[in-house]
Parts: structure tokens; sequence; C-alpha cells
């Protein structure tokens, strides 16, 4: 089994990568921002209360976030191996990571950190904001997103970078030079499969 964390700031293209990586790799893809958006559109009980925190750019507490991914690692338990997306945030959701895993005689493996100017993130979130519909792509909304990464997320690199995890990538070129370089260091893990 092989776990990646996808780590980087709002709009560093977490998601967009994780989409080719699943594809090439076959690993099984934990998005806590799709799953959160899933119960808000469901407007479950968790949903309603997420979509508080999410709709001010704010993180959805630790608690919400630990027991989504516990339930999703619980149903996959054939797994080739995960991609978590947009997970870990906070250091205490990184810790919960290592022991859920650790429970299921397994580790994370890798975490590549997407690294984007942030002008480059600004950009790009606003320009997605004009189409996805998403309450949480406006320009005052992106601008307490990116204060709340440098706040609560950015610790977790150095958590990794302390447990000899962390690979720190350019995350500023296209879509497929950015892939190119995530493909490189995944390759030394596990190959693609054809
Ligand atoms: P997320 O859904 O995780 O997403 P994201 O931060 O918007 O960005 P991502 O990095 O995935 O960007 P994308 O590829 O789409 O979080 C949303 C909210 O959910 C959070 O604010 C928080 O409230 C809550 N949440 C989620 N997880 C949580 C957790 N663990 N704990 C607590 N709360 C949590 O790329 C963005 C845009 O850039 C796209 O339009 C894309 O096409 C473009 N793009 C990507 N790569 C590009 C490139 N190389 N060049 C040009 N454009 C590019």
């Amino acid at each position: 089994m092989f776990n990646l964390v996808l780590f980087g700031p709002p709009g560093s293209g977490k998601g967009t990568q994780s989409e080719n990586i699943v594809s090439n790799y076959k690993l099984d893809h934990i998005s806590t921002g799709d799953l959160l958006r899933d119960e808000v559109s469901r407007h479950t009980p968790l949903g309603i209360e997420a979509k508080k925190f999410m709709d001010q750019g704010m993180l959805v507490p630790d608690e919400v976030v630990i027991g989504m991914i516990s339930s999703r690692i619980d149903e996959n338990p054939n797994s080739r191996g995960f991609i978590f997306d947009g997970f870990p945030r906070t250091r205490p959701q990184a810790e919960a990571l290592d022991k859920l895993l650790e429970f299921k005689n397994t580790a994370i493996h890798l975490v590549l950190s997407l690294e984007v100017p942030e002008p480059e993130l600004i950009k790009r979130l606003i320009s997605r904001g004009e189409t996805s519909g998403r309450s949480d792509d406006t320009e005052e909304v992106i601008t307490r997103r990116i204060k709340e990464y440098h706040a609560k997320t950015q610790p977790v690199a150095n958590y990794y970078y302390e447990h000899s995890k962390l690979e720190r990538v350019v995350g500023d070129n296209s879509i497929p030079e950015t892939f190119k370089i995530l493909t490189k260091h995944i390759n030394k893990y596990l190959l693609p499969v054809t």
C-alpha cells in the first residue's frame, strides 16, 4: 500500500493534480473539500454545520473532518493506496491520520507540497469562482482562506518535514508540467498502471 498526501494552499492545484494521479496510479482519492461539499449539497446535519465555516473561509472543526476520513478509509479495505487531497490541514489532523493508518498497519509514505506564489493563487481562485458557483471563491473569502492556511495549515508541512516525508514541488508551471514533476517523486514508490 502507498499513501500520499497532496499538500498546498487553496488553489495550488491539489484537486486538479489528484485527478491525474488517481487515474494513472489507481489510488483511492479522499478529498475532504469534495466530501464536505457533498454533505453541504445534501443538507445533512454535518453539511449544515460545515457550511457555516466554509462560507467564511474558515477550516471546519478537526473532529468533523477526522470522522469523515476514518469512515472513508474503512470503506476501502483492499485499496492499493490513498491520495489525501486537502487533508490534513492542521497538526491535530496530521497526528490523527498517523494513528488511523498505524491501526491499519500502514503509514503516510510521501507528502508532496505544491508551492505557488500568492498572487497566482488569488488569480486562479477568482477565475474558478466565475464558473464554479462556489460560495468560497469570492475575493473576500479567498483572502481569509489564505490567512487561515498560513495560521493553521502551513505548520503541517513542518510536521512532515520533521518526519522526513516532505518534498516541495514548484506548482506554478502548467498543469501537465506540474504533473510530470509530481510523477517523478511518486515513481520512486509506485509505478503507474498502464
Ligand atoms: P478544498 O476543496 O480542499 O480546495 P481548494 O483549497 O479550493 O483548492 P485546490 O488546491 O484543490 O485547487 P484546485 O486544484 O481546485 O477546500 C475548500 C474548503 O473546504 C476549505 O476552505 C475548508 O473550509 C474546507 N476544508 C476542506 N478540507 C478541510 C480539512 N481537512 N479541514 C478543515 N476544513 C477543510 O485549483 C484551483 C484552480 O486553479 C482551478 O480552477 C484549476 O483549474 C486551476 N489550476 C490548477 N492548477 C493550475 C495550473 N498549474 N495552472 C493554471 N491553473 C491551475
